[in-house]
């Protein structure tokens, strides 16, 4: 331990790392060779591109780890509220860029590199990003992140370090095949494991009752297994504040590395098979969205994360002498879906039978530290474990579980007397059939608050699967929709857009982007209008040229980049698009002399590896896209891209160059979606349904400047209630009759004439996404897209009105939003790397 008059703070280390820290241009070109050197073992001459990477990554993370010792050191004389923001999934992208601009360092180090002739943007094109999520749900978690430290609130992440995160998708004959995601092979610069930190987690075996020395009934626990979670954090800093908060993810490691006993017999394939099955854990991310699967290795991932990460508030509580009567009063912690949501009996346990809490002051301190977020409707990917897994994999927790429900079905039973198909629908287990625990109840029972993720998924929900809670206990639910942070999908990935902005406006939108609204007045400005048409070219320019990269497709920047990015799924329907494109198509050979707006359509997205139908959608838009861009008549007005590995990097390429956003779920099923707002942000205009966030995206820019189309949630409903009959819509449209008779006709498939039939058969037979009842309102919506295109002056000024009106879905937004209505928390400062507190005000400069 050091001596008290060694226990430096960082403002006594300061002048000590004066030149490691330091901003000026000399500053980071001596560090980054000193990196280079001391860190790499490398001289200039030898370095591979990935060791300048590596260095320059290793002088900015010295940078911002000094932001965060004083974070800490701010922290420790506080009392405040910390979250936890608890996930089985974060998408952050790549960190360099993000922390230069955050650090406000973009141009000395750009200057710095150049000094060696490096090119930073190059540099910074190096990192490979950890794809630590499968969309959305992942991606949001990111943005919050970067939000909760843009707004100085003190905030954990805790999650899972992945070895292989979401897999690298490649496009062979059309079909999608997966690779493996081999993310950390070059080392991660950014993570710092603490050895130090790390928590056993046991598994499996049996429970034990037995008295204290006060005659009370305890239960020990008597695991068969146990693995180690180390913790490996990443730092995140906020946008030009003092803030850095820290994402702490979990690897999962054996207890010893070798089984002695087996060892000393000679057995060493057995010594070592401990390590490697605990290690199995933390190994890989599972690729569904949208999709609870009940396997093994899922439900251990998940408790291992959720136990860490507890035990973990637990230590860090009772370092600081906090009774833990009171540890809600400490920490807030949200449980990102239903993933996380075994915590609610893990801390249960962790208080009663380690710490020894009685069981009803442990329930009040469990339900007012949870907070559950749902993210979907639908039910297949409402999470439900069988009673029997649980039972084996926890059996401690399953005792508490029915613990639980037995309290509150009397709770329940006292507030609807005689209700027992009430009680059978609010259980926490499922009992028709083989027995199952309900996951979303268990969190919500567990929870003081619960969200949806748009006002519209928010309402449903009450509605739907969470409306008996909902009557029970009205106050818990609430809504808190989605965001998106500006500084990576705007300052990030559209600088010439940004540029302009800050030109026009000044630069403050970034930390208040209601600051936007400053530009409405601008939309009919004929040089506003021309300068933002040349970004928007410029962007389309960039994304042409990673197209041909990656696929070799040649697109014209001049045409509408017609855009649909997003995780495939039928409920997504991106085949109700494809549609469209081989209408164009057919209607385009009939008659060329037709005036059709050329139009680039692109798409990118990820399929689950077992989702047949998805993958199926892949094909056939790669077939409509080999048909049609090798059609010479289609030249100059028509071509269709599919670009692989949709990624945070891909995507920073993608949104900025957007013309047309699709959002063309069907009504009800997307809870939010967040590319819609990254498209609007970036002046895209949206075609879309009344879905999830869609609503509000068209409330806030105008039902003008969006192009609305569809069946709403009201009208599904009723169509469902008279008895929906694909074959009659069909039957009815003629236009419709020939998309699928081409489908069906094999002309895209020449190898298995017959390969697009079950997809057929899916709309013709049953379309449980109402694809074809949709298609002429989406046809007759993209006419009009067509002609506002024609003009290009009243398209430009809709684009302009879109970003300008985007201010509420800042993830800045969203949390401020959590912070009042869930967490009751306040934002605490820091002081910033310059002496004295920065403010925001000045920290824009
Ligand atoms: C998404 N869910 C929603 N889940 O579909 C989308 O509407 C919403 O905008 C977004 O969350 C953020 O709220 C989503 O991405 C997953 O990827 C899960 C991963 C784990 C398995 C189950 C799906």
């Amino acid at each position: 331990m050091w001596k008290q008059s060694l226990r430096l703070t960082s403002c006594a280390l300061s002048p000590g790392v004066g030149v490691r820290t330091g901003m000026s241009v000399a500053d980071l070109r001596q560090s980054f060779l000193d990196n280079l050197f001391c860190s790499l073992g490398r001289v200039p001459m030898a370095a591979t591109p990935n060791d300048i990477y590596t260095a320059l990554a290793l002088t900015v993370r010295d940078r911002v780890h000094k932001q965060g010792v004083r974070t800490m050191e701010a922290r420790a004389a506080q009392e405040a509220r910390v979250v936890a923001y608890l996930s089985a999934e974060f998408l952050p992208g790549p960190h360099l860029a993000n922390n230069l601009l955050n650090l406000g360092i973009v141009e000395p180090t750009r200057e710095a590199l150049s000094e060696f002739g490096l090119d930073l943007d190059q540099v910074i094109d190096q990192e490979e990003e950890p794809g630590l999520g499968n969309g959305g749900l992942g991606r949001l978690a990111a943005c919050f992140m970067d939000s909760l430290a843009s707004l100085e609130v003190p905030a954990v992440g805790y999650g899972i370090r992945y070895e292989f995160g979401i897999f690298e998708q490649a496009i062979k004959s059309g079909w999608q095949v997966e690779l493996t995601d081999k993310w950390l092979r070059f080392g991660n610069p950014w993570e710092i494991v603490r050895p130090e930190i790390y928590y056993e987690v046991k598994f499996g075996g049996r429970t034990q009752a037995v008295k204290d020395e006060h005659g009370r009934l305890q239960v020990r626990w008597l695991p068969e297994t146990e693995v180690k979670g180390e913790a490996y954090d990443t730092p995140i800093l906020g946008y030009r504040v003092g803030t850095c908060n820290t994402l702490r993810l979990w690897k999962a490691e054996a207890v010893e590395s070798f089984d002695f006993a087996a060892f000393n017999h000679g057995d060493y394939y057995r010594a070592v098979a401990d390590k490697v099955e605990s290690e199995t854990i933390a190994k890989v991310l599972y690729p569904n969205d949208e999709l609870a699967q009940g396997k093994h290795l899922r439900l251990q991932q998940q408790y291992f994360f959720v136990s860490c990460s507890l035990q973990d508030m637990i230590r860090i509580h009772r370092a600081a002498n906090r009774p833990l009567e009171k540890f809600h009063e400490k920490w807030a912690v949200q449980l990102n879906d239903t993933h996380p949501a075994i915590a609610v009996a893990e801390l249960m346990h962790l208080l009663v039978d380690d710490h020894g809490l009685d069981w009803d002051t442990a329930w009040n301190v469990t339900r007012q530290t949870f907070a559950y977020t749902n993210h979907t409707l639908l039910p297949e990917a409402l999470e439900k474990w069988s009673v029997k897994l649980i039972g084996q994999v926890l059996p401690r927790h399953l005792e508490i579980i029915y613990e639980i429900n037995a309290r509150f079905l009397d709770e329940v039973r006292a507030a609807f007397p005689g209700d027992s198909s009430r009680l059978s629908r609010m259980s926490l287990i499922d009992e028709a059939g083989e027995r199952f625990v309900r996951m979303a109840h268990l969190a919500t029972v567990g929870s003081h608050r619960v969200n949806g993720v748009a006002r519209m998924h928010s309402d449903l929900l009450k509605q739907t699967v969470m409306g008996d809670f909902a009557e029970l206990w009205p106050d818990k639910f609430c809504n808190v929709t989605n965001g998106v942070t500006p500084r990576r999908f705007v300052a990030l990935g559209n600088r010439p857009l940004s540029r302009l902005i800050t030109e026009s406006i000044g630069e403050g939108w970034l930390s208040d982007l209601n600051e936007l609204r400053g530009l409405e007045g601008l939309a009919d400005d004929k040089t506003f209008q021309k300068q933002w048409r040349e970004v928007k070219l410029a962007n389309k320019v960039d994304l042409a040229e990673l197209l041909k990269l990656r696929t070799g497709a040649v697109v014209n920047p001049e045409s509408l980049f017609d855009i649909q990015v997003k995780r495939i799924h039928e409920y997504k329907r991106q085949h109700l698009n494809v549609l469209y494109i081989i209408a164009t198509y057919l209607r385009l050979r009939r008659d060329p002399r037709i005036d059709v707006p050329a139009r680039t359509f692109i798409f990118s997205g990820k399929a689950a590896p077992g989702y047949f139908m998805a993958k199926l959608i892949i094909k056939l838009i790669n077939a409509v896209a080999e048909t049609v861009n090798n059609d010479p008549a289609m030249d100059g007005r028509l071509r269709v891209v599919f670009l692989p590995d949709f990624s945070v990097k891909s995507a920073q390429h993608i949104y900025p160059a957007g013309d047309l956003s699709e959002q063309i779920s069907m009504a009800g099923k997307e809870a939010s979606g967040t590319g819609n707002m990254k498209f609007a942000l970036n002046g895209a205009l949206t075609i879309g349904t009344l879905d999830g966030a869609n609503v509000e995206i068209r409330e806030e820019v105008g039902a003008e400047n969006f192009f609305l189309f569809g069946l709403t949630v009201e009208q599904v409903r009723e169509l469902r209630l008279r008895g929906y009959r694909p074959q009659e819509v069909v039957e009815g449209n003629a236009s419709l009759r020939e998309v699928l008779d081409f489908i069906g006709s094999g002309v895209l498939a020449a190898e298995d004439r017959s390969l697009f039939r079950p997809l057929l058969d899916r709309l013709l037979n049953d379309d449980p996404f109402l694809v074809l009842a949709d298609y002429q309102a989406y046809v007759d919506c993209q006419e009009q897209v067509s002609s506002l295109w024609r003009d290009q002056r009243a398209w430009t000024r809709k684009a302009i009105l879109n970003a300008a009106r985007m201010g509420k879905f800042s993830s800045d937004r969203s949390i401020r939003d959590y912070c009042e209505h869930v967490w009751r928390i306040k934002p605490l400062k820091v002081q910033s790397r310059s002496t004295g507190t920065r403010t925001r005000s000045d920290a824009a400069s």
